[in-house]
């Protein structure tokens, strides 16, 4: 990093159907809304002097280009892919072309439900996952990303 440029942010991005948390299935999800869990991400993260950069799309392809920015504007990236992390090839190849950590993250365990979700085409190109914590997997992943990168 050039003197004086400000440090990296983590980047944290959720795909579709997150904008729903609060009154999408508590019963799995969890009754917190995206923007508290947004709000927990960023008490955790200034506590431990990291910056992040949380977002949330429906679209698998702004999905695709917010990892290609964080090539350079990041220094690493918790990913929630929602549904996407089930189909998309195109995120796989996204994350394996990335020289810094990804770590994925669930709400919900997805071992534990329908068969569908027992398959991530991602887990074979992420440093790690973290699932089955509701908010806090975003944090415990947020602390990984802390940790590996030797931030805060
Ligand atoms: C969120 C979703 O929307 C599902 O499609 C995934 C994930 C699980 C979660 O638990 O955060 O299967």
């Amino acid at each position: 990093m050039p003197a004086g440029a400000p440090p990296k942010p983590v980047f944290v991005l959720n795909g579709p159907n997150l904008n729903l948390l609060g009154t999408r299935e508590p019963d799995i999800y969890g009754s917190a809304t995206l923007d508290d869990i947004r709000a927990a991400c960023e008490a955790h993260a200034a506590a431990a002097g990291l910056a992040l950069d949380f977002r949330q799309t429906n679209i698998e392809g702004v999905l695709v280009d917010w990892l290609q920015e964080a090539r350079d504007k990041a220094r690493a990236v918790v990913l929630n892919a929602a549904a996407y992390t089930h189909t998309s090839v195109a995120l796989h190849d996204a994350i394996k072309a990335l020289p810094i950590p990804v770590i994925e993250v669930h709400l919900s365990n997805p071992a534990a439900r329908e068969p569908f979700r027992h398959v991530s085409l991602i887990a074979p190109v992420v440093k790690g996952s973290i699932s089955g914590f509701g908010q806090t997997s975003y944090i415990l992943a947020i602390e990984a990303a802390r940790r590996l990168t030797g931030a805060g």
